[in-house]
């Protein structure tokens, strides 16, 4: 099939790049979103989010006219849908006695429900969101065919995830492989024609249902092998063993390669997508729901840590390095350092927080010092929560003449425990029992 014009709906960490990539390869793209502040934004030629390389890409797209920002769909060839799928707030399920949290799919309905007006023979549909199993079929396509045009006869559906790691997006998009997941095997040809525009990984094509399995099978894979990585950091921690020297070690063996523990499991894709398998069949996912439970408690087990190392919290001054749910990104969702912080508090801590990446973050109840010598002059102790590059380049030395602090404790194994034990700090390890010099 041919494309010429294509409507991205939702113009976030995904819908931005994918819709910036076609237009730079020359397709008419129509990038659609329902806040007049991202739209105002875009169309001034500014971006509203941080990812390496995208103000380039978006800037290129911009530049060639192909690319267009709008509160409203238009008709096109073909229709991406790329917004979020979070779960609700305040409504949970229970399975014997667990609680577990629920899809909010608001978003989907709505993004699949502007769609209506615009979708003719012959179009495209496609779902990127993270969605529970038979999304594609069950919701999305009853409420497409309100057109009175029928899914896989007089238009194309189609599955097909995201898969980029964020602060990689513009790279992995492109080089990745692909699944396409179409309603019939006509929607999967005509989704892999769509993608083959800028994809160069490997296009596999499938039914819709396999490839949301295929999405919610990645992450939650992930998710379980963090929480056994953070399980051992507790058990290191009471057998007075060094995780970080236990791992590596591990690893050696040439079937084994346990992830990293830290302070918890963030974002808005792995810490919330095994909890669509929960919600789709909780009678057949007990190790699904006990891995979150697992990487939901760990920001805890980091506060324990602080409290064993600087006994009471009250009224103690904390330089928390970090707020984002991963290094070198600014996106704070979910984040395992926000809600250590909001313990940390909760013990009477005073708390001062970093984050290089977001310095102007608004979170309520949260302080975010202006500079990272801001955060750590009046400091009893700093704690490393995200490991971001500039704070791994730390010279401890530097650090030291800056700070009163003497106690650092470093959640993501991100500094050498020799160089800052030499600059004169106590230096504590999460996931290690062993006792620091
Ligand atoms: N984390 C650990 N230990 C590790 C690795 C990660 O604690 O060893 C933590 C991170 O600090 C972070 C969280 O897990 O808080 C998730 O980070 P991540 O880098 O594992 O993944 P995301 O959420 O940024 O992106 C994931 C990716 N999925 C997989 O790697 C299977 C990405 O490919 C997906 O496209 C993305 O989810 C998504 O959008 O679904």
């Amino acid at each position: 099939m041919k494309y010429n014009k294509i409507c991205v709906i939702g113009l976030g960490y995904i819908g931005l790049p994918t819709a910036s990539t076609f237009a730079m390869n020359g397709i008419d793209v129509i990038g659609v979103d329902i806040s007049p502040a991202i739209i105002d934004t875009l169309n001034r030629g500014e971006i509203h989010i941080h990812e390496p390389g995208l103000r380039e890409a978006f800037n290129k797209a911009l530049q060639s006219g192909k690319f267009k920002a709008a509160l409203k769909p238009e008709e096109a060839d073909a229709f991406i849908i790329a917004v979020p799928t979070p779960f609700k707030d305040n409504e949970t399920g229970n399975y014997n006695g667990a609680t577990y949290k629920l899809a909010d799919m608001r978003a989907v309905s709505s993004a699949a429900e502007s769609i209506v007006p615009y979708l003719r023979k012959g179009n495209i549909v496609i779902l990127e969101s993270t969605s529970p199993p038979r999304t594609t079929f069950d919701l999305v396509a009853p409420i497409l065919e309100k057109s009175n045009l029928k899914a896989g006869t007089d238009f194309h559906l189609c599955y097909s995830p995201e898969r980029v790691l964020p602060g990689q997006i513009l790279r992995e998009l492109i080089e990745n492989s692909r699944v396409i997941g179409g309603v019939t095997p006509e929607s999967a040809q005509a989704g892999a024609d769509l993608y083959s525009i800028f994809v160069k990984g490997q296009i596999i094509q499938t039914d819709a249902t396999t490839a949301e399995m295929v999405k919610l099978m990645e992450n939650t894979h992930r998710d379980v092998n963090i929480a056994i990585a953070n399980e051992f950091s507790r058990l290191a921690d009471k057998f007075g063993v060094d995780i970080w020297e236990a791992i590596p070690i591990a690893n050696l063996h040439p079937r084994i390669k346990i992830l990293n523990p830290g302070p918890g499991v963030g974002g808005h894709c792995i810490s919330v997508d095994p909890w669509f398998f929960v919600e789709a069949a909780p009678e057949l996912t007990p190790l699904i729901y006990h891995s979150r439970q697992v990487n939901d408690a760990q920001p805890k087990f980091v506060v324990d840590v602080a409290k064993r190392t600087l006994g009471s919290l009250k009224g103690k001054k904390i330089a928390a390095l970090g707020l984002a749910y991963k290094p070198d990104v600014d996106d704070l969702r979910e984040s395992p350092a926000v809600e250590v912080v909001h313990f940390l508090q909760k013990e009477g801590a005073q708390v001062l927080a970093c984050e290089p990446f977001k310095p102007d973050a608004n979170m309520s109840g949260i302080t975010i010092a202006p500079t990272f010598d801001d955060a750590i002059r009046d400091a009893d102790a700093i704690i490393f929560l995200v490991k971001h590059t500039e704070f791994t380049e730390l010279a401890p030395e530097e650090v030291a003449k800056k700070t009163k602090a003497r106690i650092a404790i470093d959640t993501v194994n991100g500094w050498s425990s020799s160089l800052w034990q030499k600059a004169g700090f106590r230096v504590v390890k999460l996931g290690s029992g062993k006792p620091s010099a």
